[in-house]
């Protein structure tokens, strides 16, 4: 893809700000902080703005509650369309771990990721945001 170079104005703190923000999180330049930043931003606008997104939803549980797994299926089944993937992996005796990958608009995928979530039982659910 054509790269384009042009100017940018900024305060000295918030330049100072921008390369503390490199080191930080050892972006290899500026610009490649830049281009970090405004797709953040493009994926954040879309997820308020109901648009087509994708996403993972982590969630953690103990296989022993009862009737927690017959809920998580059938949610799950309900809701197929939205749903590309779930993985289950067997974290010890007691705990799982399950990602369930999601496409679709984004009111219909935070409405799914908060019902899976407040399934009884389940002891930590986090949703990432991200695009198609
Ligand atoms: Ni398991």
């Amino acid at each position: 893809m054509a790269v384009t170079r042009f100017g940018v104005s900024l305060e000295e703190n918030l330049l100072k700000k921008l390369d503390q923000l490199v080191t930080k999180h050892q972006f290899p330049n500026r610009s490649q902080a830049i281009r970090f930043l405004i797709n953040q931003h493009i994926v954040e606008d879309k997820w308020k703005e109901d648009q087509d997104v994708a996403g993972a939803l982590v969630l953690i549980y103990d296989h022993h509650k009862r009737d927690l797994q017959k809920q998580l299926t059938g949610l799950q089944h309900d809701y197929h369309c939205l749903i590309l993937s779930s993985q289950h992996v067997h974290l010890d005796h007691h705990n799982c771990l399950e990602t369930i990958t999601l496409k679709g608009k984004s009111g219909k995928l935070l409405k799914l990721a908060d019902k899976l979530r407040s399934i009884k039982g389940i002891k930590h659910g986090n949703l990432v945001m991200s695009t198609t």
